[in-house]
């Protein structure tokens, strides 16, 4: 996770965070503070210490929370819990300490500083020391669960077990229903022990907001964008309503081609709903692995960057083999190969790293490349999911920083376009690292989210040949559907999955949806946002959402939906700064330092002022904006509505539970969405 900022930062289980996608990390004090401000302290003086002490303690409680990712077991575990519960305590003891400021005079900063304060974990903690000390085991442990699920199947000689990377692996390659089933439903089985953890999870950290003074934990989740609560989530309704079109457009298109390959009986689900375990993707966010089924215009331009990927490897596995001699051992041939992987892991990154630096950025410090968990340890479990880290807040010269990300990198398209997200979060940290702590943020988390979205945008076609990952690049009308394709099978089927869950969490926070409704509900917003649906019954006896990282990471959602607005807004204003006229999405920024510049400088800003204003720096407009989006995707868009005429788009949400023998019918209170004229046709 990356995420470095305070406010609900990205963070993972842990407690505050002060950084994007990473664990969330309070600071203990490090000065002899008690639980009263020290006396004849002003509000200034009061900050200035916090942020000091933050600081000081933060590179304690990252590393505990890097080798409890990167080494998973009972131990790390609990060195990482009780590192996070001290970080919480020092939190909720600064939090008390700031109640005697309120209406002192301080300055703007200070002001803001104190709102940030209250905002820095997404796991606000109970005053109780027993019931926070069970939360931090907990989040712990369910984190810890979800690194180390393992699906096995058979027994004694032919068991055989998988991990989510193996699973995945079946389904971005396999069209096979029933192997894609079984590896979908196997990845789903790791989730079932965490539920009774998540529902005390639940208890647990709403008492924490509701001491903070907050209704409960979703409420204080969508304070921190510069408006009121509730107008943040009539926002995201808005910016919904505002991009919906396309997506319904590219489901209605998508179902069509599934019906294609698996038949009209299992190319959907009643209702004309997608089959959740055909999408190429376990949690259906991003459809680009359905590239084979959804190519527009087969050969029309090839963008093919997982076999341009692939064969680096392979050249890189020939040299490493090479180098061993043709009567290399098995292990020899082995390590050949883990060197291999490694190597094209380490060019990927490089070579993201060179689109920054070619904007005028600084080259990652020389510890990112000796500390980074590039590929899967094979010696024991870690958490895959990727993330970027800010060890000590050291980056203010560039030269003390300690950065690094953690991922298990494979040579396919999508684990190079994340290595780009991921660098995008360690930018923004090396460039708002001489902010105080406090403002060692994301504007908003979505903008952290962003960055480096806004340069896989700038990944043009152009830009793939120039660096020799795909070739033969025409000008034609079929190459750029195709172009167009690509994109939105990452970006626009990802939009409604960004906002469901954490519809689905601020349910479960506010009581609106109960423990033993948890599956039901997750699969009815799935329903009604994404048009997917499971083939087989999920029941109240699965935990869906545990399958997730975020849910056990307990990291809000909703700012990876913001950020696929955002990062629209912002390449057209860069693309601007650059110069570019034509079509935006032919536009790419890469080696322009003017638009670099202009990156840069919203970066240092950190969370040092309302996003509103340093989104209007940027691109002049203080509102997240959906407009921009759908003038990126107007020839898609155009395209679709053809390809679609005379079809019945839409599905019905209702339809969504699963039609298995123990399935409860869905509720009647679910309305049909997208509403098509007629219904969804049937299979
Ligand atoms: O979690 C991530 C990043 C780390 S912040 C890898 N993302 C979301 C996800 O994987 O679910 C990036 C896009 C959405
Ligand atoms: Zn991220």
């Amino acid at each position: 996770m990356n995420h470095r900022h305070l406010l609900l930062p990205l963070a993972i289980a842990a407690g505050l965070s002060l950084s994007a996608c990473k664990k969330e990390t309070t600071p203990e004090a490090t000065a002899p503070t008690g639980t009263q401000a020290q006396g004849g302290e002003t509000a200034d003086q009061f900050v200035a210490r916090v942020n000091a002490e933050i600081k000081a303690s933060y590179p304690e409680q990252t590393s505990a929370q890097w080798l409890s990712s990167t080494f998973i077991n009972d131990d790390s575990q609990r060195v990482a819990a009780k590192a996070n519960e001290r970080s919480l305590a020092q939190l909720n003891q600064w939090i008390e300490q700031a109640k005697a400021f309120e209406g002192a005079p301080m300055s703007e900063d200070s002001k803001r500083a104190l709102t940030l304060l209250k905002l820095m974990t997404s796991m606000p903690p109970p005053r109780d020391p027993a019931r926070l000390a069970e939360l931090t085991t907990i989040a712990a442990r369910m984190e810890g669960m979800y690194g180390a699920g393992t699906y096995c199947t058979g027994e004694g000689e032919a068991k055989q077990c998988r991990q989510l990377g193996e699973l995945e692996d079946v389904l971005r390659s396999s069209r096979d229903y029933d192997e894609q089933l079984q590896a979908w439903e196997g990845w789903h089985t790791i989730s079932r022990p965490m539920r009774p953890d998540y529902v005390r999870f639940v208890e647990l950290v709403n008492e924490g907001a509701s001491a903070m003074g907050f209704a409960d934990t979703g409420a204080m989740w969508r304070s921190g964008y510069d408006m009121p609560p509730d107008a943040f989530a009539a926002e995201t309704d808005r910016l919904w309503e505002q991009v919906k079109p396309l997506y319904e457009q590219l489901h209605c298109y998508t179902r069509d081609k599934l019906e294609g390959s698996y038949g009209i009986e299992r190319g959907q689900v009643a209702g004309g709903l997608l089959p959740a375990h055909l999408m190429g993707n376990m949690w259906q966010q991003d459809w680009g692995n359905l590239w084979d089924i959804l190519e527009p215009y087969k050969g029309a331009g090839s963008l093919d960057i997982s076999a341009g990927l692939q064969k680096q490897f392979q050249q890189d596995l020939g040299a490493a083999l090479y180098k061993r001699g043709a009567s290399a051992s098995v292990q020899q041939r082995f390590e050949a190969e883990r060197e291999a992987q490694l190597q094209v892991a380490r060019r990927m990154t490089e070579r993201a790293q060179d689109f920054y630096t070619s904007l005028d950025m600084p080259r990652l410090p020389e510890g990112y490349w000796a500390r980074t968990q590039f590929i899967k340890p094979l010696d024991r479990d870690v958490v895959c999911h990727a993330s970027a880290w800010d060890m000590n807040m050291g980056g203010e010269d560039g030269k003390s920083a300690d950065v690094r990300t953690k991922m298990c990198i494979k040579p396919n398209e999508e684990d190079f376009t994340t290595i780009y997200h991921e660098l995008g979060h360690v930018y923004y940290y090396l460039a708002y690292n001489q902010q105080p702590p406090l403002f060692q943020g994301g504007a908003n988390d979505g903008f952290h989210e962003a960055i480096g979205d806004t340069i896989v945008l700038a990944m043009t076609p152009k830009y793939l040949e120039s660096i020799g990952l795909v070739e033969g690049q025409a000008q034609s009308e079929q190459a750029l559907i195709n172009a167009q394709m690509r994109m939105a099978l990452a970006k626009v089927a990802f939009l409604p999955f960004g906002l469901m869950i954490d519809r689905w969490r601020w349910g479960v926070f506010d009581g609106s949806i109960a423990p033993d409704h948890y599956n039901q509900a997750w699969w009815e917003l799935k329903a009604k946002y994404q048009g997917v649906a499971p083939a087989s019954a999920r029941g109240e006896e699965f935990f869906d959402p545990g399958a997730k990282y975020h849910v056990p990471g307990n990291t809000p959602y909703t700012r990876y939906f913001l950020s696929h607005v955002l990062q629209f807004q912002f390449y057209k204003s860069l693309c601007e700064a650059a110069g570019h006229t034509g079509p935006l999405y032919d536009c790419t920024f890469y080696g322009n330092p003017e638009a670099g510049r202009k990156f840069w400088t919203m970066l240092q800003h950190g969370s040092s002022q309302p996003w509103q204003a340093t989104l209007k720096e940027l691109t002049g407009n203080e509102q997240i904006d959906g407009g921009a989006v759908l003038e990126y995707f107007a020839p898609l868009q155009e395209w679709l509505k053809k390809q679609n005429e005379g079809k019945q788009c839409g599905w019905q949400a209702t339809a969504a539970a699963p039609a298995a023998p123990a399935a409860a019918p869905a509720p009647a209170s679910t309305p049909p969405q997208a509403a098509p004229e007629a219904p969804a046709k049937q299979g």
